[in-house]
C-alpha cells in the first residue's frame, strides 16, 4: 500500500482528509497519532516538525505531504478517482479554494480556539479570545446561511474540497455555538451528514467524542 495517513479519528482536520479519501474510494493505511503518548508524538514530529496532523506519506513517490487542503489537492493530482474535488474550470477552482480557506480560517480556527480554551488550566483562560471566536463563528454562520439559500454545496452545485473542509468544523462548532434560526445552514449541515463519506468519518469519531470538551 503506497499511502499512509497519520491521523486521529477525533481530529477535525484529519476528518476533512478522510472525507476526501472516502469520496474517491482511495485505498490507504492509517497510523494513529497520539499526542498524549510522547513516543507517538515524537515519531510524528520527525515526519512533520510543525506537529499538526494530518500528514500523508506516499511511499510510491517518496513524498511526505502535510496540510489538509494540500493533501486533498495532492490526492487529486496523483491519485485521481471519481469526481474531482477541485474543479478543472479555473474560476470554479478559485471559488472552491476560497470556500476552503473560509471554512478553515473563519469556522475551523475559531472552533479550535474555543475548544483550546476549555482545555486550558482554570487560571489561564482567555475569555476575551473566546468571545471574539464566538463572534467570528456567528458572523460566519450568517454568511453561510445567506449563501446556502441558493446553492446545495459550499462552492456551488457539486460536492468539493470546500465541503470536506466544512463538515468537521461545523459538527464541532454547532455544539459550542448553536446554529439557531439559520435554517439554510442547518439544512446544509444535514445534507453534509447524509453524504456517505461524511457520515463514515463522523461515525468513526463517535467512540472518541467523550473526549471532546463540548
Ligand atoms: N492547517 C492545518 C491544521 C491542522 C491542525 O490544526 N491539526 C490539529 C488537530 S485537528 C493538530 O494537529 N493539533 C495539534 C497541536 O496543535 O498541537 C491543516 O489544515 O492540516
Amino acid at each position: 500500500m503506497s499511502l499512509t495517513l497519520y491521523f486521529h479519528p477525533l481530529s477535525s482536520y484529519c476528518q476533512k482528509v478522510l472525507i476526501a479519501l472516502y469520496e474517491a474510494g482511495t485505498p490507504f493505511e492509517t497510523v494513529v497519532v497520539n499526542f498524549a503518548d510522547p513516543p507517538s508524538a515524537a515519531a510524528f514530529r520527525t515526519l512533520w516538525p510543525v506537529g499538526k496532523m494530518p500528514v500523508l506519506r506516499d511511499a510510491a513517490h517518496d513524498r511526505t505531504v502535510p496540510e489538509s487542503s494540500i493533501i486533498i489537492e495532492y490526492l487529486g493530482q496523483h491519485y485521481p478517482r471519481g469526481t474531482a474535488l477541485i474543479p478543472a474550470d479555473p474560476d470554479l477552482a478559485l471559488r472552491t479554494r476560497l470556500a476552503d480557506r473560509f471554512y478553515d480560517l473563519y469556522v475551523h480556527d475559531p472552533m479550535q480556539r474555543i475548544v483550546g480554551d476549555r482545555l486550558r488550566p482554570a487560571d489561564n483562560k482567555d475569555p476575551y479570545g473566546v468571545e471574539r471566536a464566538e463572534a467570528t463563528l456567528r458572523s460566519s454562520y450568517d454568511l453561510i446561511d445567506a449563501e446556502m439559500a441558493s446553492r446545495p454545496w459550499a462552492a456551488g452545485d457539486a460536492f468539493s474540497l470546500a465541503d470536506c473542509a466544512a463538515a468537521p468544523p461545523l459538527f464541532f462548532a454547532s455544539k459550542l455555538v448553536p446554529f439557531g434560526e439559520r435554517h439554510n445552514l442547518s439544512a446544509y449541515f444535514r445534507r453534509l451528514g447524509r453524504r456517505p463519506s461524511v457520515a463514515r468519518a463522523f461515525n468513526e469519531a463517535e467512540p472518541y467524542l467523550k473526549f471532546f470538551p463540548g
